[in-house]
């Protein structure tokens, strides 16, 4: 597969015969998961005698007995003779093979599904939720939407596994729409796979998890018309993770964006840009070196596909390129006090640089870093900004640039490939977030990616794991309980009320003084000390708190914690942007005003708050849509080929509840069918007296099918 069709499509991770990423020493040291203890080996070895028939098991609720263990060893045996779906289930383990597979995701296996009467009945594959969830798409009586809930930890295969399902409704459900732009014409579909390698580009990263590692959560609604065929799709984006354009953490990349323009650029663009070969770039750390690098002309070319022309890509990629130069602008302490400080001598060429790149007068962007205007009555006091200061400010407007011109893509692919509300009905929901992580340093970024998964497993837990058992009692049938781990708990934690971490960080951060990590881990464990959820490390120097989340442990720093939750932008900025003579930049900055920077410059909702009120909005979307949940496991944490490390999986399994899913679905009825259209279906089969007698019944579903 070629690298276009690869990131398109669901090939990416293999041009150079190489998947994944990081280094095994320091996966395992960052690893969430312990090592497996030897009575589970016993318990292994004792299940079942006739270790050969293992791989046959396609369907996990057909093991006997269903224990974590005999599950792990059933996976392990389909895992070593390369067979990576099985179903749990109403779920579908995907197990990453770290390889690509030939063939496995092949047009004629995709019409193989979209074509059989009972898809069910082939191999597992990813491709049966999807033809499922097509299905399903027509309704009973009337059109449900459907959504696709991918889940797993950082680099289990999620981002791989949406593209799948793009590339699949991409091909069996193929419209003869087209889209005009300029003087291109383009089928919708291929716009909506377009989107893929753009934000991939600009939102993804080499992390120590993941080489391609999403820095942001999407939502794509495909959708269809009366005739199940795509017409267009909209993209929601939740929280991209800012602050790595000014701040990688060790070992980690900046987006692969920047990389891109580093490699690929031309020798005209590289003056242009003012990016010499061999120059270096703070903002550029050479962690270890990702195929993602070589895509720039895929980026390039999907760009112009979406409909994004020249001039517009020449000011995208000039904003870029300024953002690099401002990442190697360094200021020198001021003689005294009453002075603003100095930009280091070698880095006024920077400094320069930027301001040309981002069409800004140099002296004024300087300017806006030394010294911050302070209002005193009707009165502006300028006021020097300490060494430390000039640099937040330099970050600042990076982060700010950046967050907003990936906003504006966004929007700028929304508008190019959503379809008109009159021409769709309904739509098929693709879910794809960041994974849990657990690094050496976590911080806010961390705490909102691991939130988001809690909210994920919640809905899981809701819909599935309660919903179902509640049921089946609310319907009179007999039903022994099974248990499950319920993380209501920890999200209460985390985002409850009325004392919450989230709570108390934007309480710490409304106060308007210079927030102190101390005072901040100490108000934390006033108030929630009661909960078992958070816990401290008495005799840790470094404030912290650490939450067990349900994918395990993590220790969250609190240094510069209630900062990034303000995340302030100084008005003196926003203002310069405005000037900027890039229409682009001017348009971003001066039409837009979005909670987060205002033309005061001054950031009204926390962080935190607007990420919990998206995946507020997010939730209440996937309640009325059918869910299909797709578990991505990692199966070792270095990322390599077909090797499955049991202790990595296990772990995996237990968090996400797969044994009790099983438990529940192989006790649980399949098929489950409204009262109102099973009457209407065989009603012709049901003796009248019979139906009548039960027409007053209040039950929703007839439960078919008992196993
Ligand atoms: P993620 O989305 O779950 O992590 P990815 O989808 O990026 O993880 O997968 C990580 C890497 O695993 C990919 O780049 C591929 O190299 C490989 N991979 C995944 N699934 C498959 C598959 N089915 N066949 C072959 N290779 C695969 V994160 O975005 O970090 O949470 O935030
Ligand atoms: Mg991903």
């Amino acid at each position: 597969m070629n690298s276009a069709e690869d990131r398109r499509n669901i090939g990416a991770g293999y041009r150079n015969g190489r998947g994944g990423a990081a280094t095994g020493s320091v996966n395992k040291d960052c690893s969430p998961h312990p090592s497996l203890s030897d009575s589970l080996e016993g318990e292994i070895r004792a299940f079942l005698t006739d270790e050969d028939e293992l791989h046959t098991y396609d369907d996990l609720t057909k093991v006997n007995p269903v224990t974590p263990t005999t599950v792990l060893k059933c996976l392990q045996a389909r895992y070593r003779v390369k067979v990576f779906y099985t179903h749990a289930g109403c779920t579908l383990v995907a197990l990453n093979p770290f390889q690509p597979i030939p063939h496995l995701y092949s047009l004629d296996v995709m019409k193989q599904y979209h074509c059989a009467p009972q898809p069910q009945e082939f191999k597992p594959h990813i491709f049966i939720v999807a033809e499922e969830a097509y299905r399903n798409v027509q309704g009973q009586l009337q059109p449900v939407n459907q959504s696709l809930v991918v889940s797993g930890e950082s680099g289990a295969g999620k981002t791989w596994t949406s593209r799948c399902l793009m590339k699949y409704y991409a091909t069996v459900a193929a419209s003869s729409s087209v889209v005009k732009s300029q003087d291109t014409v383009e089928k919708i579909e291929r716009r909506v796979l377009d989107s893929n390698p753009i934000m991939e580009a600009f939102g993804n990263a080499c992390t120590l998890r993941n080489n391609n590692s999403s820095r942001f959560g999407k939502y794509i609604q495909l959708q269809l018309d009366r005739c199940q065929l795509l017409v267009g799709a909209s993209v929601q984006t939740y929280l991209l993770e800012k602050t790595r354009v000014a701040d990688q953490p060790t070992n980690e990349r900046n987006f692969h964006v920047f990389y891109q323009m580093m490699k690929g650029a031309t020798d005209e663009q590289r003056k242009e840009w003012k990016m010499p070969l061999g120059q270096h770039f703070v903002w550029l750390p050479k962690a270890e070196k990702t195929i993602e690098e070589d895509c720039f002309l895929d980026t390039v070319e999907a760009l112009d596909h979406l409909g994004i022309n020249e001039e517009r890509q020449r000011q995208i990629f000039r904003i870029l390129a300024g953002l690099l130069q401002l990442g190697n602008v360094y200021f020198s302490p001021p003689m005294n006090e009453s002075q603003p400080c100095d930009v280091e001598e070698h880095s006024k060429v920077f400094l320069q640089r930027a301001a040309e790149l981002l069409c800004v007068p140099a002296e004024e962007l300087q300017q806006c870093f030394r010294v911050r205007t302070l209002q005193a009555g009707k009165q502006s006091v300028l006021k020097p900004c300490s060494q430390a200061d000039c640099g937040m400010r330099r970050d600042c407007l990076a982060k700010v640039i950046y967050a907003q011109l990936f906003e504006w893509l966004v929007t700028f692919i929304n508008n190019s490939i959503c379809a008109d509300k009159s021409t769709w009905c309904n739509f098929i929901g693709v879910l794809d977030v960041y994974g849990f992580e657990c690094f050496h340093i976590n911080n806010l970024e961390q705490l909102c990616i691991n939130y988001a998964n809690e909210k994920l497993q919640q809905h899981f837990v809701a819909h599935y794991l309660r919903a179902q058992q509640e049921e089946y009692v609310s319907e009179g049938l007999q039903w022994s309980f099974v248990k499950y781990q319920d993380n209501q708990s920890c999200l209460d934690l985390i985002e409850g009320s009325p004392v919450s971490v989230f709570s108390l960080l934007n309480e710490a951060s409304r106060l308007n003084r210079a927030s102190d990590a101390n005072t901040f881990r100490a108000r934390l464990e006033k108030e929630l000390r009661e909960n078992i959820n958070i816990s401290w490390d008495k005799f840790s120097m470094v404030p912290h708190f650490t939450v067990a989340h349900y994918a395990g442990k993590v220790d969250y720093h609190i240094e510069g914690m209630v900062e990034k939750n303000k995340d302030p932008v100084p008005p003196e900025l926003i203002s310069l942007l405005e000037k900027s003579e890039n229409s682009l930049l001017h348009q971003i900055f001066s039409e837009k005003e979005t909670d987060n920077v205002t033309s005061k410059g001054l950031s009204k909702v926390t962080v935190v708050s607007k990420f919990k009120n998206s995946l507020e909005s997010l939730m209440k979307i996937l309640h009325t849509t059918t869910p299909h949940y797709t578990r991505c496991i990692k199966p070792n944490p270095d990322c390599k080929p077909l090797t499955f490390k049991k202790e990595e999986v296990i772990m995996q399994l237990e968090a996400c509840g797969i044994v009790e899913t099983i438990h529940i679905s192989a006790a649980g009825f399949p098929i489950r069918i409204p009262f109102r259209s099973f009457i209407q279906r065989y009603r012709l089969i049901a003796k009248h007296s019979r139906l009548k007698s039960q027409s007053h019944f209040s039950g929703m579903y007839s439960l078919l099918l008992c196993p």
